[in-house]
C-alpha cells in the first residue's frame, strides 16, 4: 500500500484497467514506491496530472505479421510498438524477438525505458516493439523475411524524427540490417536514422554492439569506486545469459581486471573457474549461433549443468545478470547474498524480482538498477543518431570516451538524486526519481492534454 492516496489511485487504475499485465504492474510500483517517498514536495504533479498520464501509453500499435517458412507454409506472428513517451524526444527503445513477447512485457520495458533514456542526458522518448517471434532454429532466409513483412507494417510509424527502434533480445545486427534495408525499399529514401545498432558500413556506430556491456562495467566501476573506494580488480565475477549484453560485459569486466567464471543460456549454464576464454564464447554464439553448453566440450576445466537458475549458486563478488526479466527472486538473492557478493548491477531489464532487490539492499550490497545500469546501450543509439545527423563517424575511442562519460555521470546524478531524497546510496529510488522528474517537468512545461 502506497503511502500518497493519489499514488495508490494511480496504481489501482492501472491494474484494474488491465490486470493481467503483471510485468507492467511491477516496473510502475516500483517507480510509484520510490515517488512516495517525494511526492509531497511536488503539489503539481497531482494537480496537473502528471503520474497518471506518465503510467498510459501515448500510442500502440499491434500488427500482424505474415511470413513464409521455408517449406513454403504461411506463418502469422503478432507484431508490436509501444509509443509510451514522446516528452523528452522521439520515441526510442529496442525490438524484441521472443516467444514469451506480449503486452505486459513490452509496456514494462517501454516504461523502464522513458526513464532510462531521461538519465542519459540525451532527448530520447520511450518505446519498446516486437514480435512473438522465436528466431532459434530458423534459417537466414526466414528471418529475413519475417523481417521485412514486420517492416512493411512498422515503417508507416517510425522515422528519424517521430520513432527510431534498435535491438533487443533476439534482435541484433542481422536483424536491423534487413529491416533497414526493407524500410529503405519502401521509402525510398536514405534515412540512416531511422533504426540504431546498424552495421558500420551504413551508419552504424563504433562500440553500438559492445556499448550495453561496456556501459553496465563503466557504472558499476564508478559505483564501487565513490561508494566502496574499490574496483573490478582480482574480482570474481557471475554473469547470466550469453548473448550481445552478457559477452561485452565479460570483456570489459575481464579487461577491468576482474575474472568471469560463468556464463548462461536459457537451457543451462557454464562454469570455468579458469575464467571465461571470450574467444570461445564469442565463435558459438556469434560466428555458429550455437548453444553455451559447447563451451565446456572444448575448454578443459570448464563444467556444463542444466537449468539457468543454478548458475547464482556459484560465488562470486559482483553479480551481473545479463539475461531477461525476472530471473533473480528472494531465494537466489539470498543464495547470492550467503556466498559474499558485494555488488550487483543489472544488465537486462529488471532481472531482479521486487523481494530480491529488498535481500540486497538489507544486507548493504552495492545494487545499480537497470534503467541505470544498462543504459549504455541507448546511449550509444543517442550517439548513432547523432553521427547520423552530422553525416559523420567518430572513431571507437572517441564513442567509447563518450559512452564513459555518460555512465560516471549517470552513476552521480542518481547517486545525489538519492541522497536528496534522503537515501543515500539506495540507487533504485535515485534513478526513479532523477529520470522521472526530467520527465515529468517537460510535461508541465509543454501541458500534457
Ligand atoms: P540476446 O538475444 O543477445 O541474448 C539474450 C540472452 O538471454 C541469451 O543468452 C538468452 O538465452 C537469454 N535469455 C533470453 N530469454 C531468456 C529466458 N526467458 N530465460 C533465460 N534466459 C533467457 O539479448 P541481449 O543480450 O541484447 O539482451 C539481454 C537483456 O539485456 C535483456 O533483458 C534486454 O532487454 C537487455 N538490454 C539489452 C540491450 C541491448 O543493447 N541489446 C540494452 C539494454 C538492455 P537463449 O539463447 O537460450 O534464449
Ligand atoms: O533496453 C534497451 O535499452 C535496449 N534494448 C536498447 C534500445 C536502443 O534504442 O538502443
Amino acid at each position: 500500500m502506497l503511502k500518497s492516496e493519489y499514488l495508490q489511485n494511480v496504481y489501482t487504475q492501472v491494474v484494474t484497467r488491465d490486470p493481467d499485465q503483471r510485468e507492467f504492474h511491477q516496473a510502475v510500483l516500483e517507480v510509484l514506491e520510490s515517488l512516495d517517498q517525494v511526492i509531497g514536495r511536488f503539489p503539481q504533479y497531482q494537480e496537473r496530472g502528471i503520474v497518471e498520464t506518465f503510467v498510459e501509453p501515448e500510442r500502440m500499435i499491434c500488427f500482424r505479421v505474415p511470413w513464409v517458412d521455408d517449406q513454403g507454409h504461411v506463418q502469422v506472428n503478432r507484431g508490436y510498438r509501444i509509443q509510451f513517451s514522446s516528452t523528452i524526444g522521439p520515441y526510442k527503445g529496442g525490438l524484441r524477438f521472443h516467444p514469451t513477447v506480449n503486452l505486459s512485457i513490452l509496456k514494462f520495458l517501454g516504461f523502464e525505458q522513458i526513464l532510462k533514456n531521461s538519465l542519459t542526458g540525451l532527448p530520447m522518448g520511450g518505446a519498446k516493439g516486437g514480435a512473438d517471434f522465436d528466431p532459434k532454429g530458423k534459417s537466414d532466409g526466414e528471418v529475413m523475411r519475417f523481417c521485412q513483412s514486420f517492416m512493411t507494417e512498422l515503417n508507416r510509424h517510425i522515422g528519424q524524427f517521430v520513432d527510431v527502434p534498435a535491438g533487443d533480445i533476439g534482435v541484433g545486427g542481422r536483424e536491423i540490417g534487413y529491416l533497414f534495408g526493407q524500410y529503405r525499399r519502401i521509402r525510398g529514401s536514405y534515412d540512416a536514422g531511422v533504426l540504431t545498432g546498424k552495421g558500420l558500413a551504413f551508419g552504424g556506430s563504433l562500440v553500438r554492439t559492445e556499448a550495453t556491456g561496456y556501459g553496465l562495467c563503466y557504472i558499476t566501476q564508478e559505483m564501487l569506486r565513490v561508494l566502496k573506494n574499490d574496483s573490478f580488480e582480482g574480482k570474481t565475477v557471475v554473469i547470466s545469459g550469453s548473448g550481445n549484453v552478457a559477452i561485452f560485459a565479460t570483456e570489459k569486466a575481464t579487461q577491468l581486471g576482474a575474472k568471469v567464471v560463468a556464463l548462461s543460456d536459457s537451457n543451462g549454464y557454464i562454469h570455468d573457474p579458469n575464467g571465461i576464454n571470450l574467444d570461445v564464447v564469442k565463435d558459438i554464439k556469434l560466428n555458429r549461433r550455437g548453444r553455451i553448453r559447447e563451451y565446456a566440450a572444448e575448454v578443459p576445466g570448464s563444467t556444463y549443468h542444466e537449468g539457468f537458475r543454478g548458475i547464482w549458486t556459484i560465488p562470486c563478488d559482483i553479480a551481473l545478470p545479463c539475461a531477461t526479466q525476472n530471473e533473480i527472486d528472494g531465494d537466489i538473492a539470498e543464495t547470492i547474498v550467503k556466498n559474499g557478493a558485494m555488488a550487483v548491477a543489472e544488465g537486462a531489464n529488471m532481472p531482479c524480482r521486487p523481494e530480491a532487490i529488498r535481500v540486497f539492499q538489507e544486507a548493504g550490497l552495492l545494487f545499480a538498477p537497470a534503467k541505470a545500469a544498462n543504459a549504455g546501450g541507448v546511449a550509444t543509439s543517442g550517439l548513432e543518431m547523432s553521427q547520423n545527423s552530422i553525416r559523420h563517424a567518430w572513431t571507437f575511442e572517441e564513442v567509447d570516451e563518450k559512452l564513459k562519460g555518460i555512465m560516471v555521470n549517470i552513476f552521480h546524478n542518481i547517486y545525489n538524486a538519492s541522497i536528496e531524497c534522503g537515501v543515500p546510496g539506495d540507487l533504485v529510488v535515485g534513478a526513479n526519481i532523477a529520470g522521472f522528474k526530467k520527465v515529468a517537468d517537460v510535461m508541465l512545461a509543454q501541458g500534457t492534454i
